[in-house]
């Protein structure tokens, strides 16, 4: 594989990273995350509303938007229009999108509620595929399915008219969307599975597992985070963002608020986020105290009046100390329950360039048939103003689908290179894309050392794997090539 020369690259910048960022999404997209709120369109030409969006926020997720009964208010007759403004509001202004949501037994029009069956399970489908298709290439992450399980010690599902349709309509759901839009991350998101012990969390731990095992698309796994007296923040909260994270899918916060807004609780969520490598982004549920469905609890960052609070104070504080490259060996917190297949392809270090450059490094999640691939992109001294991975593909592996990066083909020799938000990386940080493909990804990742040359090494380290790349630099399998433009 051939590396480009640096002939080819167009601009070099040298990023800045002395001065600490002075708001939270500059901050969360040093650490390469996101920092997002819930939008309400109607408050769009609220100016003081629109002032803090858009200093702080660099993602934003429509409140109620994109449910069901705003965008089908009819059967069949769609209806986008309160979206498409926070959308454009959005995108026109490099923040992201994270849609919400596509399949939930709440917020149902009326037309809905009334069905069962295998009439509700088509228009369900119906209506991921539509909504999905309708924002194709505009939301990084979408809510496929929100709180389809039940409270409590069960474990089981909610019951409601969906899971009546049978107990695959999650992963019906899932595989619509991915259909409709492969290069959306597709989440299963949820309130009340923060605490690693409780039953809910270990269920949807075993539907995200058995969904990897299985091939059934999934990419990350929102947790809501809505804390408050009844439901505290669970100490063991960083457990349960690294056990997901084990399982091969990113973690994201999705709708936090605290009551009270206490500044050490803020700290702690954060820094339990910025702890764990594949914890990417923090969404609050609303901008200021006044804006949140939970008003009486001034659980959000900013007062009414729009001044920043202590807790804002704190989650700024706690970004600016974060990592800016994301860790790269496994949790340190064993999760109670064991996963009951090893972990995928630990991740593996190529180091492609010199200390002015980039790096990229690889990790694979394969199933018979296919795989999927994270390449982590991290800046060297230098930062980068945009940035290209060439890397080869085993023979008979077909990529599929590829997001936060642009493509030139699909078999052999492929190359990626950056798209409009994740160009400029600044010195030691990183960000992520990835790809899905069709046959084996062995060949991007290097093979077990040879037990003569292999430290002795815990079974699941990562970083002896890493350790080892040099011995075999030139070997059977083909590196990614990062070089920055
Ligand atoms: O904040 C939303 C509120 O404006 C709506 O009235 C409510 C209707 O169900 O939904 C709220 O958002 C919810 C989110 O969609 C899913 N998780 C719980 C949120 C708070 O209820």
């Amino acid at each position: 594989m051939a590396v480009l020369g640096s002939a080819a690259c167009v601009t070099m910048i040298m990023a800045t990273s002395a001065t600490a960022a002075t708001t939270l999404g500059a901050s969360a997209a040093e650490r390469g995350r996101y920092f997002g709120a819930a939008v309400a369109a109607s408050k769009l030409s609220d100016t003081a509303y629109v002032t803090i969006l858009n200093r702080e926020f660099n993602s934003v997720t429509p409140e109620n938007e994109m449910k069901i009964d705003a965008t089908e208010p009819n059967q069949n007759q769609f209806n986008y229009t309160n979206a498409d403004r926070i959308v454009s509001h959005a995108r026109s202004r490099g923040m992201q999108v994270r849609g919400h949501t596509l399949a939930w037994h709440s917020q149902q029009p009326g037309w809905m509620q009334s069905m069962s069956g295998t009439a509700l399970r088509s228009a369900m489908l119906n209506h991921v595929t539509q909504v999905a298709t309708h924002f194709r290439g505009q939301v990084v992450a979408w809510d496929v399915v929100n709180e389809a399980f039940a409270d409590g010690s069960s474990g089981a599902r909610r019951d409601s008219n969906l899971q009546r349709t049978g107990n695959d309509w999650i992963e019906a759901a899932f595989r619509a969307a991915r259909a409709a839009d492969p290069g959306a991350k597709l989440c299963y998101n949820d309130y009340n599975t923060d605490d690693w012990t409780h039953a809910k969390t270990q269920a949807v731990y075993r539907l995200v597992q058995d969904f990897k095992q299985r091939g059934v698309p999934i990419d990350c796994v929102g947790l809501q985070s809505h804390f408050n007296s009844g439901s505290p923040y669970p100490s063991n909260y960083r457990t349960t963002l690294s056990s997901f994270a084990a399982l091969g899918v990113d973690v994201q916060i999705t709708e936090l608020d605290i009551e009270g807004a206490p500044a050490a609780t803020y700290r702690n969520v954060v820094a339990d986020c910025l702890a764990v490598a594949r914890c990417n982004g923090i969404t609050t549920w609303g901008v200021r105290d006044s804006d949140s469905w939970r008003a009486s609890q001034n659980p959000l960052l900013f007062d009414g009046g729009g001044n920043k609070k202590p807790a804002y104070d704190a989650v700024l504080a706690a970004l600016n100390v974060g990592p800016t490259t994301a860790p790269t060996t496994p949790p340190t917190t064993v999760p109670t329950t064991p996963p009951t297949t090893p972990p995928t392809t630990p991740p593996t270090t190529a180091p492609t360039s010199g200390p002015g450059g980039c790096t990229a490094t690889v990790s694979v999640n394969q199933w018979t048939g296919g795989f999927v691939a994270t390449v982590r992109i991290t800046a060297g001294s230098s930062g980068t103003n945009g940035w290209r991975v060439n890397l080869t593909l085993a023979s008979g592996a077909t990529i599929t689908n590829a997001w936060n990066a642009n493509r030139s083909g699909n078999t052999g020799a492929v190359q990626f290179t950056n798209v409009s938000y994740n160009g400029q990386i600044a010195a030691g940080q990183s960000t992520e894309f990835g790809f899905q493909a069709n046959g084996t990804g062995s060949g991007l990742t290097p093979p077990a050392p040879p037990p003569d040359r292999s430290p002795p090494r815990p079974p699941d380290s990562s970083a002896g794997r890493a350790a080892s790349f040099g011995d075999h630099a030139g070997g059977g399998w083909s590196r990614p090539c990062c070089v920055p433009c």
